[in-house]
């Protein structure tokens, strides 16, 4: 009721206009007219983006180009008299916006906010035409230029109209706030505060105003009231500028006790005392300091910051998230115990940053230089254009500590090693470095600057970059993509020792784990949890052990796409704690027990429904399990049977579970001063008795996983694949052969990690054992459903290298030619089985076959080699009758 008389809207308006758009792909011409036809183009709602389905289906790429969004949209009285502007939250890569046939303007970059001023080109109180034009084409301009995610086009996050008087707080500065927040000095009994508003006056004439700044203190007192006056003089920007706002005893912000004071800008007219516009910004009042021994404080007191990165996808939906994806990513860091989170490798939604304020979480944020540079002009202006957006549209933010302007800048030079070329390039690489410094220093004097690396030290250095800016970044995959665990903690001492007064973080580190693998003998690059574990395990204890590592960031909190990728799970990037879809792994337990006081119990491999293996002699079959407590002993039960006390060392109890068929639910107590706490795993093993025709444990089904010491869960259908043995009289198992393990430059690894086609999965196929000669089994009389599982992994397709395969280059022989003859119990099935030459390279084979087992003769798969070695991919035997 306030305002009623002058202003039935109040002071600002401003609302989403997210629905109802027609979209369509491709280039359009004359889309941006009235009299354009677009009855046929369906409806979407943005957040949109069109590559949610492309950028996982089979066919490598994604489409890259223009997309067209239309709406007409009725403007009613809230746009007379006012200035309207059309806000984006960010699409990808390059905007153009027309309203009434009218060309307004143009964006370039995909992550940063930006806002058009559309008032000369909009009717009020009637129907007007908004067209976007998007395009995300690689544009040698533009970073990205590669990176290991994907580039999904579209309008991805919300958009707003905004309506506000002709004088007001500006919304066209990099569409920021229009007020800028600075805590010059602050300390435990005083903070001084300076507040720089930038005014707009688009009325014509020149408006005496008065611009009142008022803090308000977490409790909602106010604290502090500051008054200025001026005369804004129309179509000039105006600066304000109230400094020295003392808050004495000030509530400070930090991870555990984020207290968020708030800053209301208001503008008067100075004649009627008309409320014009009011803006709002959050204000946290802390000091930190970032020091190469004895690592990160904050307001005095030492912290390690332990964290993570972040993408901003999800399953299903590519990067177009609703606003509560955004928040529950940052809730679920917040319940593991972090406090701090790498926004990589781009600026995210403003929710996200808006929760890491809430919620205490220290954050540095980056724009996407990755992995080489355009070496133009264009390219350098475009990314200190970037940096500019990020610093300004998130000035205020407490969260903030950090700027960060390139990741891994020296991976992929276009230039061979060693050349002048090479050394040119290193030169302006370390220029374009330089500009990004020393633009980002002037933006933002107050907080630090950082840039990120990966491995190779010497490149860095050869580009100028290591000790350039204020903080270094290390990304470290030793052990992952090649070496052992142990480079990891030699990496970080050595680079300590030659650069003893640079700060640094481990800016990532992290190993791909597939939810649906798993191996009691795990090893590097075979996706499996188990590894996983074991490689975090390692990492979290080493870093922790040095102080002078200021923190780190996981590589990375959740899977996330990257089109390109093979792996076990093509299209995505399985190094995430949590999976697409938000669940949490094994890894985000370990950290959860390792940074969360209050005590806790969680039972690992949760999400491992469906178990298998072999009985012993005891008719049991005895697996590990991981369980993450943080105190010294936790106690476990099987069945309700106790199995006893297990001590927790670093964090984890190793147990021995005797699984037995069926259902099996163990439970994980832990006693803390009377308090009892429990978890609860539950799972279904389907045992594998020793002998086949044993009458006690009548046989259903087998399935295996050839060449390969990996279980591989099919969720789908619950059941699971188990590691292969040789066959043993009465038993099961291979005859013959050996796995085919692919050979790379970082040495040989366990598994293919070719995208194969015609599956979803892939890990079944990318093992397998060649020269077999025959897979037997023992199994009773009846009738058996028989299917195998085969694809050719050896190819001679040329690969076009990867934009980013750390270590993935594979040595490949010439593909040799593989035909050969299957038998069932001795009658052909299959002759001149010839995978490449019938089906293709790379593409699953799933056959089917029926059997009557009789006699006791048993089930004997037998291959004959034509030319070449026989192969065998995977195996499942089912008893029908
Ligand atoms: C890195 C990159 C990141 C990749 C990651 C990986 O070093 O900075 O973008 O996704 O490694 O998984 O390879
Ligand atoms: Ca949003």
């Amino acid at each position: 009721m306030l305002f009623v008389g002058f202003n039935v809207f109040g002071t600002r308006n401003s609302y989403t206009i997210n629905e109802a758009w027609r979209f369509s792909k491709g280039e359009h011409v004359g889309a941006h007219l009235h009299n354009f036809d677009d009855q046929e183009w369906p409806f979407v709602n943005i957040p949109h983006t069109w590559n949610a389905e492309d950028a996982v289906s089979e066919p490598e790429g994604f489409f890259r180009g223009e997309g067209w969004y239309r709406r007409n949209i009725y403007l009613g009285e809230e746009a007379a008299d006012k200035q309207v502007y059309m806000y984006f939250e960010g699409a990808n890569q390059v905007t153009e916006l027309f309203v009434n046939g009218q060309y307004v303007g143009k964006n370039i970059g995909g992550y940063t906010r930006f806002s058009f001023d559309i008032t000369e080109h909009i009717k009020p109180d009637d129907f007007n035409l908004l067209v976007v034009k998007v395009d995300n084409s690689f544009h040698p301009d533009i970073p990205p230029l590669t990176a290991d995610f994907t580039f999904f086009g579209g309008i991805y996050r919300d958009v707003f109209l905004k309506f506000t008087e002709k004088v007001h707080i500006s919304l066209s500065d990099y569409a920021s706030s229009g007020v800028y927040i600075t805590t010059p000095a602050v300390s435990k009994d005083r903070a001084s505060v300076a507040i720089r508003t930038l005014l707009e006056n688009k009325s014509g004439k020149s408006s005496r105003v008065r611009i009142e700044n008022t803090i308000i203190a977490p409790d909602g007192k106010v604290v502090k009231k500051n008054v200025s006056r001026a005369n804004v003089r129309s179509g000039v920007r105006f600066e304000d500028i109230q400094k020295d706002l003392v808050i004495n005893d000030p509530l400070l912000w930090s991870p555990d006790a984020p207290n968020l004071y708030s800053v209301y800008t208001r503008i008067y007219d100075a004649g009627n005392g008309q409320l014009l516009d009011e803006v709002f910004n959050p204000l946290g009042l802390r000091w930190f300091e970032f020091d190469s021994k004895k690592g990160f404080s904050l307001n005095g007191e030492y912290l390690k910051l332990m964290g993570t990165n972040r993408h901003q996808c999800f399953e299903g939906l590519g990067n177009a998230l609703r606003d509560e994806l955004h928040v529950r990513d940052i809730v679920l860091l917040k319940e593991m115990g972090g406090n701090f989170l790498r926004v990589s490798h781009y600026p995210q939604d403003p929710v996200v940053m808006e929760l890491c304020d809430k919620l205490g979480i220290i954050t540095s944020v980056e724009i996407p230089a990755i992995n080489y540079i355009t070496e133009s002009e264009d390219f350098t202006r475009n990314s200190v254009e970037m940096a500019k957006a990020m610093i300004r549209q998130d000035f205020n933010r407490p969260s903030i500590l950090i700027w960060n302007y390139m990741n891994e800048i020296m991976l992929r030079p276009p230039f061979e090693r060693g050349t002048d070329r090479f050394d040119a390039y290193a030169a302006n690489v370390g220029e374009y470095g330089q500009a990004l410094e020393e633009a980002i220093r002037a933006e933002d004097p107050y907080r630090y600057t950082m840039a990120v690396f990966h491995g190779s030290l010497a490149l860095y250095e050869a580009a100028g970059l290591v000790e350039l800016p204020m903080l270094v970044g290390w990304n470290l995959y030793q052990g992952w993509y090649g070496g052992r665990f142990e480079g990891f903690d030699g990496f970080l001492d050595e680079f300590h020792l030659k650069y003893p007064d640079i700060p640094f973080f481990v800016s990532e580190y992290g190993a791909d784990v597939d939810p649906r693998l798993h191996s009691f003998e795990p090893a590097r690059f075979d996706f499996t949890a188990e590894y996983g574990n074991l490689y975090h395990e390692h990492y979290l204890k080493a870093i922790m052990d040095r102080t002078y590592v200021v923190g780190s960031s996981i590589w990375n909190l959740n899977d996330f796409h990257s089109e390109y990728r093979g792996d076990s799970m093509p299209h995505i990037n399985n190094k995430g704690i949590t999976t697409l879809n938000r669940e949490p792994k094994d890894t985000y337990l370990l950290y959860r027990s390792f940074l969360i006081d209050e005590p806790l119990v969680m039972i690992g491999s949760k999400g491992w429904k469906n178990r298998g293996g072999v009985a012993d002699e005891n008719g049991l079959t005895v697996q590990p399990l991981k369980i993450y407590a943080n105190v010294e002993e936790v106690e476990v039960f099987h069945n309700s049977k106790r199995l006893g006390h297990y001590i927790v060392k670093d964090n984890v109890a190793e147990v021995h579970i005797p699984f037995v068929n069926g259902q099996n639910t163990i439970e994980a107590v832990i006693e803390v001063d009377g308090r009892v706490i429990r978890d609860f795993y539950q799972s279904t093993f389907r045992q594998i008795p020793q002998r086949l025709r044993d009458v006690n444990h009548p046989f259903t089904e087998i399935n295996v996983s050839l060449g390969s010491r990996r279980y591989f869960e099919d969720k789908d259908a619950a059941l699971v694949f188990i590691p292969e043995q040789p066959y043993s009289e009465g038993s099961w198992g291979y005859i013959g052969g050996e796995p085919n393990f692919p050979r790379t430059r970082f040495g040989v690894l366990p598994a293919w990690e070719t995208n194969i086609m015609g599956t979803n999965h892939d890990p079944l196929y990318q093992t397998q054992r060649v020269g077999i000669e025959e897979f037997r089994l023992d199994v009773p009389d009846g009738r058996y459903a028989v299917y195998l599982y085969w694809a050719e992994l050896e190819s001679d397709l040329e690969r076009e290298a990867l934009a980013y395969n750390l270590g993935q280059d594979l040595i490949r022989d010439e593909a040799e030619e593989r035909v050969f003859n299957v038998n069932i119990n001795n009658r052909r099935v299959l002759s001149n089985f010839d995978m490449a030459g019938q089906i293709g390279v790379e593409r699953a084979i799933d056959k089917k076959f029926v059997v009557n087992v009789q006699n006791g003769e048993g089930l004997r798969i037998q291959f004959d080699s034509v030319a070449g070695q026989a192969a065998l991919n995977a195996i499942r035997v089912y008893r029908m009758y």
